[in-house]
This record gives structure tokens, sequence and C-alpha cells, in this order.
């Protein structure tokens, strides 16, 4: 679908550029394409590593407006995270997937964590954290990661929300997605979306030719 930039746009957007467009970050392995599809279908089916990018596309409302919102899963691989940037731009919300059942990979994603939130162009967008894998005996609770992360402090000038969820049972996910179009602040020029978007399919097209 990527080869026709068009079409690829006409079906994610067919009432026009979203409203919301919001950005699903995380380390690899921690469920981001099996939450996404977990929303977009309600059913679990069998995921494999994120090579591209996901992009879903749903209806919400917010402030009794229906409005639309793409959900971009940019990939945790290490080859796209130096790309991660490109897709800042006009996110409207951020959602950190983190595998709440790995103790050895926390330091990383606090790390990998920090260094998003530094981002200029997502200065005081509102963090959404999903602790996933909830499902999973051991797993650190909503209130342990709050504390591992200092996200009191790492998000002192934005709004931020903790999420227990399951990408593979479904617990928590609908509630997920309700905070996020809740607390997404869209971007006030919606051309900003699709310039990106165009930006965007242009730099994964690039990258999978080398
Ligand atoms: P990613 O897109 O962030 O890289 P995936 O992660 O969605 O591909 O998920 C990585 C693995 O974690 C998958 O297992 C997936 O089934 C599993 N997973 C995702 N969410 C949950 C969850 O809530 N609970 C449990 N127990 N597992 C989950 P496989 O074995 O297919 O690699």
């Amino acid at each position: 679908h990527l080869n026709d930039f068009n079409s690829l746009w006409n079906k994610l957007c067919p009432l026009g550029p979203p409203e919301a467009h919001v950005l699903l970050l995380g380390l690899d392995n921690a469920g981001k394409s099996t939450l996404l599809y977990k929303l977009k279908h309600n059913a679990s089916v069998s995921t494999v590593p994120t090579i591209g990018f996901n992009v879903e596309m749903f209806e919400a409302k917010k402030n009794r407006k229906n409005i639309s919102v793409t959900v971009w899963d940019v990939g945790g691989q290490n080859k796209m995270r130096e790309h991660w940037d490109a897709f800042h731009h006009s996110a409207a919300a951020v959602v950190w997937v983190l595998d709440s059942s790995d103790r050895e990979r926390l330091d990383e994603a606090r790390t990998e964590l920090e260094n998003t939130l530094r981002s200029e162009q997502l200065r005081g967008r509102p963090l959404i954290l999903l602790a996933n894998k909830q499902d999973v005996n051991g797993a650190l609770t909503g209130t342990e990661i709050k504390d591992c992360f200092n996200l009191r402090k790492i998000c002192s000038s934005r709004d931020w929300f903790v999420q227990p969820c399951s990408g593979s049972t479904g617990v928590g996910v609908d509630e997920a997605f309700r905070k996020v179009v809740q607390m997404a602040k869209p971007p006030s020029e919606s051309g900003a979306v699709k310039d990106n978007f165009r930006e965007t399919v242009q730099r994964v097209k690039t990258l999978r030719k080398h």
C-alpha cells in the first residue's frame, strides 16, 4: 500500500485528515501491535514484529463532537528508533506501551521514555503510559511503575496517566483508548498532519530500499 500515497491516505482518512494523531511508542516486544489490533478488532490476533509502521484510524467522541484519531505504531526496533522524531511533529498525545512483566528491560524502557519526552516537538503533549501484560504473574502494578519511572517528576510539565492493561485479554484496552481521546490535545493545523504523513511514507520507503 505504501506504493500509492494517495490511495493509502484516502483509505486511512475517508473523512479527511484526522483531528488527532497519536503516537504509540515503546520498546520492541512491549505489545504495541497486539494492542493496536485489539483495539481495532477487539480480538487477539497473532502479530509479526513491526517492520515499518502500523497505522489505524478510529472514530471517537470528544466534547460531544465526533473526531477521528489515527494511532501510529512506528516500530520499536533499533533501526526505527532514530526515525521516531519524524512522527513527533503533530502528535496530540504520546501513548507509551510498557511490558510490565519484563523487569530486566525496565531501565532500558525508562531511558527510552525519558529520551522521547525530551523531544522539543513533544513539549506539553500528554503521556498515557500503558502498563501492558498485566495478565502475567508478577507484573509490576501501575503504582509501582509510576514510582519506578518517577513520572511525577519527569512529567512535571505535561498531563500524564498510567493505565494498566492487557493486549492479550483486552482488559483495560477500551479504557485506555477513552483516556487517550479525553487527554489528547489535537494540533491546531490539521494540514500539518498530512504533510507529516507524506514525509513519513517517503522516509519509510527509503528505509526499506536500504
Ligand atoms: P511490539 O509490537 O511492541 O513489538 P507485539 O509487541 O505486539 O508484537 O507483542 C510482543 C509479544 O508480547 C507477542 O508475543 C505478544 O503476543 C505478547 N503480548 C502482547 N501483549 C501481551 C499481553 O498483554 N500479555 C501477554 N501475556 N503477552 C502479550 P509472541 O510470543 O507472539 O512474540
